[in-house]
C-alpha cells in the first residue's frame, strides 16, 4: 500500500513537471528530442536558415506580398525597427532566441507569440500610414518590461522606393 503511494505519488511529480515545462514552454534539448521543437535550432538562428540577419526586416515576394521575419530574444525584437507598407497584407514570420516573447502591436488588436524552436506566422494589414510601439507582452524575464520594438507603416509607394536594408530600420535615410 505505501508502495503504491510512493508511486502515485511519483508520477504526479513527473506529470507535473512535464506539464510545466509544456506550459512555460522552456527550450530543453529533451523536449526536442520528443518532437516539441520543429527543427529550428534556437542556438544557431542567426547563423543559418531563414532567420539569418540579412534575412531578418521586411521582404517582398512575388506579387507584391510582404514576408516580415524577426527574431524575439531577451530583451529585444531583431530588428528593433521595421517598415512596412500600408494596406497591403503583411505576413509576420517570427521565432525566439530563448524564452517566449509576444509581439503586441500596440494600437491595434494585432499579436504574434515567438516560441523558441517554432516559426508562428500571421498575416495582418495595417489600414493607414503611422507609427506603432511593439512591446513584449509575455513575462520573459529581468527585462521585459523595457522589451520594445517599433514598426513603421509607410505608404505603399514610399515602401517600394526603400532598399532591402531600409526595410528592417528606421532611421531616417
Ligand atoms: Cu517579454
Amino acid at each position: 500500500m505505501k508502495k503504491r503511494i510512493g508511486f502515485v505519488a511519483a508520477m504526479a511529480v513527473v506529470g507535473l513537471a512535464f506539464l510545466s515545462i509544456r506550459y512555460y514552454e522552456v527550450d530543453l534539448p529533451i523536449w526536442h528530442l520528443l518532437g516539441g521543437g520543429k527543427g529550428l535550432d534556437p542556438a544557431t538562428l542567426h547563423l543559418r536558415g531563414e532567420f539569418v540577419e540579412s534575412n531578418l526586416g521586411a521582404a517582398e515576394g512575388p506579387a507584391g506580398s510582404v514576408t516580415v521575419r524577426m527574431i524575439a530574444q531577451q530583451f529585444v525584437f531583431v530588428p528593433q525597427c521595421i517598415v512596412v507598407p500600408a494596406d497591403v497584407a503583411v505576413t509576420f514570420r517570427v521565432t525566439s532566441a530563448d524564452a517566449v516573447h509576444m509581439l503586441s502591436f500596440l494600437g491595434t488588436n494585432y499579436g504574434l507569440r515567438a516560441v523558441p524552436g517554432e516559426v508562428n506566422q500571421a498575416t495582418f494589414t495595417f489600414t493607414k500610414p503611422g507609427e506603432f510601439k511593439v512591446p513584449c507582452h509575455e513575462f520573459c524575464g529581468a527585462g521585459h518590461y523595457a522589451m520594445r520594438g517599433q514598426l513603421h507603416v509607410v505608404p505603399r509607394d514610399q515602401f517600394a522606393s526603400l532598399l532591402p536594408g531600409e526595410r528592417r530600420t528606421c532611421e531616417p535615410r
